[in-house]
């Protein structure tokens, strides 16, 4: 019998190259390599990344999209591509899932959710002629999660990071976030010996733990985050890694320590802003929590461990005027993170965002097929209470010329260089490199992002 072969793929965003203009910041679709790996072993596979070579028609019994909201207008142009020619297409991941009534006018069926529980069934169905139009992931109440070690064989080689997955959930549920809707409020983590098994068969020395938080918020998930990095040291790994993590990461020394010995190199936080009626705003509980006048020694406290932070801001919060963008913009100069991701509040859908912002009419035009594109974290897709969309573009020019200001960056990475400690001279100098040219990076995306500012959407 004659093998059957699943197209599996990940769009590019036609009108925002973004994150892909750097092929080291290109991620490995972690997605697809868990769905080859649910799907039985004879079957003929291969993963094609948009971000990583050039889409070319391959013929396919079968194909399965993943996309994120801004790249799904393309994934539904390659759809209907292998739909003109009778392939049926599956799509799956957070944008079908959550706008599934949207994404079932341009596929044959969706997968909402997550995958694992339903694939098999999705596959032994086509087998058998009766695809069904949708398959809903279900997420155990435990929390184990179990997922199998994704098919790497089949990702492009030339990625120089691995994505890794250790847990899923995060029970925060910050108004503009999707995690919390998709994955559920509940903190589920792999087993880690399997963790550690997958990590001796990874190749690339950096590794990005793609969790939404690394370590969680109970007692119990910071142990099993000290279980994991103690895994890793006892099994002698001498990879560097860097995941994301909520200001809770800097609280105990004991697992910063462990952290930094496991090859921790950086850690992303969740930052937003530094006005507290803003964290109000978007239920950033945790930050208030945490006490705005504290973020900056939780992060001074993570360099003593020779770790380094990339801060997430967000700008265009509601009550955002321009005198506050100002304050952030002077705040984000003088605070202690190493690396700035500076974006635009962007209405997800599931999001509580989305879902106020949708009643009262304030979001840009949505359904066509391309304006998803403009939801890249870097255009003003609402109707802003206190902005036209000139003026806001005119103040974030500003703000991000400021930031991303060549001076600005190395005063940056002089203070990183000064901070790190339990760093030997010439690590600490090639950490503020980095550093420098991580936050150059996110000014290539920032300009290349510009370029669609005064563009009429399709
Ligand atoms: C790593 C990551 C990235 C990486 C890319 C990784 C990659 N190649 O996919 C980078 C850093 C490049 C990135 C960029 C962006 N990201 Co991002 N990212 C993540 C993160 C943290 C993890 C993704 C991941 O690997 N998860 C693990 C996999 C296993 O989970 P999964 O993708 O959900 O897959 C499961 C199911 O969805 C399903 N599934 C998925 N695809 C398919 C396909 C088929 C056919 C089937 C059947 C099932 C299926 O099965 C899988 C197993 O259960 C998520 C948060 C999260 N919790 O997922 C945000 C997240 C996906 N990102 C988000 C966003 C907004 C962005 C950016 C727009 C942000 C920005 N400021 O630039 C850009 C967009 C980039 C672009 N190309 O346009 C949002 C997406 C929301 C949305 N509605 O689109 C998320 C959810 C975070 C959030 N705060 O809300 N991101
Ligand atoms: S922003 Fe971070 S803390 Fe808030 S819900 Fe999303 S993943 Fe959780």
């Amino acid at each position: 019998m004659e093998k059957k072969t699943l197209l599996l793929i990940t769009p590019k965003n036609s009108v925002f190259k973004g994150w892909s203009l750097s092929p080291e910041f290109i991620f490995q679709p972690l997605n697809l390599g868990i769905i080859a790996a649910l799907t039985p072993s004879y079957w003929k596979i291969k993963i094609i990344d948009e971000n990583m070579r050039q889409f070319k028609y391959y013929p396919a019994d079968l194909v399965g999209i993943t996309s994120f909201t801004s790249t799904s207008s393309r994934a539904y142009e390659i759809a209907s591509l292998y739909r003109s020619k009778n392939t049926p297409v599956v799509m799956g991941g957070i944008h079908a899932t959550l706008v599934s009534n949207e994404a079932l006018n341009y596929v044959d069926t969706v997968v909402k959710g997550e995958a694992e529980s339903v694939w098999p069934s999705l596959i032994s169905d086509f087998e058998a002629g009766r695809l069904q139009r949708i398959y809903e992931g279900k997420i155990d109440e435990s929390p184990i999660l179990i997922s199998p070690k994704p098919r790497r064989d089949l990702f492009h080689p030339g990625y120089t990071t691995a994505s890794v997955q250790t847990t899923r959930g995060c029970p925060m549920d910050c108004h503009f976030c999707s995690v919390t809707a998709f994955n559920g409020k509940h903190y589920r983590h792999r087993p880690i010996e399997d963790v550690l098994d997958e990590l001796e068969e990874i190749p690339q020395h950096h590794i990005f733990f793609v969790d939404d938080n690394i370590i969680g918020y109970s007692p119990k998930s910071i142990e099993r985050a000290k279980e994991l990095f103690e895994g890793m040291i006892r099994r002698g790994f001498k990879k560097s890694w860097g995941s994301q993590a909520s200001l809770n990461f800097g609280d105990d020394d004991e697992l910063l320590e462990l952290a930094r010995r496991s090859g921790c190199a950086n850690i992303l936080i969740g930052i937003e802003t530094e006005s507290e009626d803003q964290l109000k705003e978007v239920q950033k509980n945790f930050n208030i929590r945490k006490g705005v006048k504290n973020f900056n020694k939780i992060v001074q406290r993570i360099h003593k461990h020779g770790i380094f932070v990339i801060g997430a801001f967000i700008f265009g919060f509601e009550k955002d005027d321009a005198a506050a963008l100002r304050r952030r913009r002077k705040y984000i100069n003088h605070s202690a993170v190493d690396i700035v991701q500076a974006t635009i509040l962007t209405p997800l859908p599931g999001t509580k965002t989305f879902g106020r912002m949708e009643q009262l009419k304030m979001i840009d035009e949505h359904t066509s097929t391309n304006s998803w594109s403009y939801f890249t974290f870097y255009n003003l897709v609402f109707k802003h209470p206190h902005f036209e969309k000139d003026e806001f573009y005119k103040e974030m020019l500003k703000v991000f010329q400021s930031i991303y200001h060549p001076w600005n960056l190395f005063r940056r990475s002089c203070r990183t260089f000064l901070s790190l400690r339990k760093m030997e001279t010439k690590r600490k100098l090639e950490t503020s490199f980095l550093t420098n040219r991580g936050n150059h990076h996110y000014w290539v995306i920032v300009k290349d992002a510009m370029k669609l500012w005064n563009k009429k959407q399709d």
